[in-house]
């Protein structure tokens, strides 16, 4: 497993860290996801072998909000 830490635009509240939780955890090879309110990040536990973080844009921008960088 290995962990990379996001930078997301757009969370205000509790509804939208489970949103992007949700989207991320929906994902093959995605093992958890942990979005941070006060940092505007999200750390996601992922196994290399099945996906990498290029995969995460997508469904956290169709839930609604950025990532930035
Ligand atoms: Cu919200």
């Amino acid at each position: 497993m290995e962990t990379t830490t996001l930078m997301v635009q757009g969370m205000t509240c509790k509804g939208c860290v489970d949103a992007v939780k949700r989207a991320l955890e929906g994902l093959p090879g995605v093992k958890a996801a942990d979005p941070s309110l006060e940092k505007g990040s999200v750390a996601v536990e992922y196994d290399p072998k099945e996906t990498s973080p290029s995969n995460f844009r997508a469904p956290i921008e169709a839930a609604g909000f950025e990532l930035i960088g």
